[in-house]
């Protein structure tokens, strides 16, 4: 018998149909961050700032929006799933002999090759507005800024954002997901928190006000604990974004690297299910702080996926990528962080979460202790290997070959 028909077998006695969860994992949209391919740079030509920051110099970053795409199929060939392509205003395309606009005046068609693009690769967008990394951010205060001309620039953009994304959306018959995050914050304690807040909220109801079609753009609030150089008061906090999100009737969007070190997102996901339609997600991995390392399949990113699928609310999780690490190859990074997203959504996929739920409600731990440790070892890599397969893309052992060919033969030349 083969593998794959064993395991089945295998998980079969757990209750599990692999075939079935195979098929829902191949429809799970996952957006993938542009911004791994380039760490973070985008196509203004200016530094990295807003308390975010990439470490490392590993050679081959794409330096344009052609070595950009080119890098992103690269990375696609081995990455499993129903893949979305998550783009941020500064990766605005100006064409040849075109006068680029500052942020504020951005327009669809500055985008346009990007959804050539993702037309050509069946995939559908996302959008964020790029709050940092420009001289109306250089003191990291954007939409709380205390100069009214600041914000209302700040506004502006968020507002042209908002009309790409219904663009993106209308061009690949997909709602785009819009996230905002801002920098905002202070380094030392602020005199007045409550100000730069309320400045904040007044200026999302102003780009909320714009006027724009849920079916097309749904728009998420990313909150964040401290930046980089903002290590005492973040403007956007988790209780910030929470309540404003629930208010306007938009999405709150947590990335697991914002929060306390000892606090996660795994379990936020159920409360935040009981009161939100829907909510996003950041996958990235911390390192003590927000370090935005490769994802990992590690406890936490096993843990979120689990409580996605326990809650059964696939189609209510906005699930996205996001970390950037300059360190090593970049496709690899994305291509590891993808498919680990994958295989936390299969480990999921082949857990029995009914049984395991009614073992806790008959208070019966220990035997749900055992069980949960046993389904550790169970063959998943066997329907790992089959969900490969079947999407046509290679095993686990032998991806990194083609990628070591295409830095050889292209990232090596830049
Ligand atoms: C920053 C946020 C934000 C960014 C991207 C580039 O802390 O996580 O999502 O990483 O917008
Ligand atoms: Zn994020």
């Amino acid at each position: 018998m083969d593998r794959y028909a064993s395991a089945k077998q295998t998980f079969a006695k757990i209750g599990i149909d692999t075939d079935q969860a195979i098929r829902i994992l191949s429809g799970v949209p996952v957006s993938m961050h542009c911004w791994q391919g380039d760490d973070v740079r985008g196509f203004e030509n200016v530094e990295l700032s807003g308390g975010i920051q990439t470490t490392g110099n590993y050679p081959g970053r794409a330096r344009c929006p052609e070595e950009l795409m080119q890098d992103i199929e690269e990375a696609c060939k081995s990455i499993p799933g129903t893949k979305r392509l998550n783009l941020h205003a500064n990766y605005a395309i100006f064409e040849p002999g075109e006068k680029p606009v500052d942020r504020d005046a951005l327009e669809p068609r500055h985008f346009r090759r990007w959804v050539d693009f993702a037309k050509r690769h069946g995939m559908a967008l996302d959008f964020n507005p790029t709050y940092f990394s420009h001289p109306y951010a250089a003191d990291n205060l954007t939409l709380s800024h205390p100069d009214p001309k600041i914000r209302e620039f700040w506004i502006r953009h968020g507002i042209a954002c908002v009309r790409i994304a219904e663009y993106f959306a209308k061009e690949t018959e997909s709602s785009s997901l819009v996230n905002f995050w801002i920098p905002d914050g202070y380094k030392d304690i602020p005199a007045d928190r409550i100000g730069p807040r309320k400045r904040f909220m007044e200026s999302m109801d102003a780009i909320l006000g714009c006027g724009y079609d849920p079916e097309l753009v749904r728009i998420s609030i990313e909150s964040k604990v401290f930046g980089i150089g903002l290590e005492s008061y973040t403007v956007g906090s988790a209780e910030f974004g929470m309540q404003y999100a629930i208010s306007r009737g938009i999405m709150s969007l947590m990335d697991n690297g914002h929060y306390h070190p000892t606090e996660t997102v795994s379990d936020k996901i159920s409360s935040m299910l009981l009161f939100n339609k829907e909510i996003a997600l950041h996958l990235t991995r911390s390192v003590r702080w927000d370090s935005d390392h490769v994802i990992r399949l590690d406890e936490e990113t096993k843990e979120i996926c689990k409580e996605i699928v326990a809650a059964d609310a696939l189609d209510r999780v906005r699930i996205a990528t996001d970390y950037f690490d300059a360190s090593i190859n970049r496709i690899a990074a994305w291509v590891v962080g993808m498919r680990n997203v994958q295989k936390a959504l299969l480990y999921a996929l082949l857990t029995p979460h009914e049984s395991f739920g009614q073992l806790q409600d008959q208070g019966r731990f220990t035997k749900l202790l055992v069980l949960t440790e046993a389904m550790k070892t169970m063959p998943f890599e066997d329907v790992w290997n089959e969900y490969c397969s079947r999407q046509n893309v290679p095993d686990d052992w032998t991806w990194y070959d083609a990628v070591e060919t295409y830095e050889q033969d292209v990232l090596s030349k830049r």
